[in-house]
């Protein structure tokens, strides 16, 4: 009990993963989800504005675009789930079309109070949708979805703006497969993924000119020193993004400029970094069309149907559980 009780507090975890990740060996790392915190929410609204970053307006497109045309492919009563609630923006046209059949029940799972209070504002307009929020980890909230589900309803989760890409391969089909088990054939995953491009178009959309992405990643630095007590010197670190053929994801690091140690008294523990030594903060994974197909299999899945932005290479899947 009283160890549940340790992990559970969201300040004595992230300490826990900080000293984790930097005290690595070899590469040290800081788990991606930690970039999310109110600031960082707030420059990723901005970077998905930027003109170099096409990808949450692509996803957005497909949705707004073909909203009726997925919603027709799914059977009578659906109860949608949603992974991560986000602003909630382009979640709104599938809502539409789902209210337009009949009263729907919408569950975004999301772990920031914030967000989540962000998404039922933005989305409680829209008659015939009850939003049940859940302040649950992905997986959690979903079993508690599943397990309310009336019978004869079919749930559809949404998992949206290509965060499958954030999972390691093949830590990507494992997590899907998770999200299979809380299923019953029939019910659908809408999947949004990030295709491959030319590498130029690539390394901008997470380089940009203004600078926010830079400003993103080294908010994890920012945060550290706000919630653990750190003494990082931000202008001693740089932001950079690199393309890794062989895993075909784009890496962000914070690479050190120089030799330097920093303390993070709330973590107990003093890092040594070495100059052009990175921290490996993000990967964000660029799909093949045929590599989702094989995913979708590999998962318990079968591909229903596939829509492809013409102007961003990027791909809305609804798969069906089988
Ligand atoms: C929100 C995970 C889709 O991977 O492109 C944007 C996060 N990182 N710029 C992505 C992100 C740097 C983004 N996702």
């Amino acid at each position: 009990m009283l160890n549940q009780a340790v992990t559970a507090d969201p300040v004595c975890q992230f300490a826990a993963d900080v000293r984790a990740g930097l005290t690595k060996r070899s590469q040290k790392e800081l788990p991606s989800k930690y970039l999310y915190d109110d600031v960082g929410s707030a420059l990723f609204e901005v970077i998905s504005v930027l003109p170099e970053y096409g990808l949450t307006r692509a996803d957005e497109r497909l949705l707004r675009q073909h909203a009726y045309e997925i919603v027709d492919r799914l059977p009578g009563e659906v109860v949608a789930a949603e992974l991560g609630s986000g602003s909630g923006k382009k979640t709104r046209w599938i809502l539409e079309a789902l209210a337009s059949r009949q009263q729907t029940y919408y569950c975004p799972i999301e772990i920031s109070p914030t967000a989540l209070a962000m998404c039922e504002r933005e989305l409680r307009d829209i008659d015939c949708i009850s939003i049940v929020g859940f302040e649950r980890e992905y997986l959690d909230g979903l079993r508690e979805v599943a397990a309310r589900r009336q019978q004869g309803a079919h749930l559809m989760v949404m998992f949206l703006g290509s965060t499958i890409g954030n999972f390691d391969r093949p830590a990507d089909v494992k997590f899907l497969r998770e999200i299979r088990r809380t299923l019953l054939p029939g019910d659908s995953l809408l999947l949004g993924t990030d295709l491959e491009k030319p590498l130029p178009q690539l390394l901008a959309a997470y380089d940009d000119s203004l600078g926010v992405t830079a400003a993103f990643n080294l908010n994890l630095l920012a945060r550290i020193n706000r919630e653990l007590d750190a003494d990082f010197d931000l202008a001693q670190f740089e932001h950079e993004a690199r393309f890794n053929t062989q895993s075909r994801s784009i890496e962000m690091h914070l690479r050190s400029k120089m030799d330097q140690v920093v303390a993070i008294p709330r973590a107990e523990v003093s890092v040594k970094f070495a100059a052009d030594e990175t921290i490996w903060t993000e990967t964000t994974h660029k799909y093949s069309r045929h590599e989702l197909l094989q995913t979708a299999m590999a998962a318990g899945f079968r591909c229903e149907a596939q829509w492809i932005d013409a102007e961003w290479p990027f791909a809305e899947n609804l798969w069906i559980a089988e």
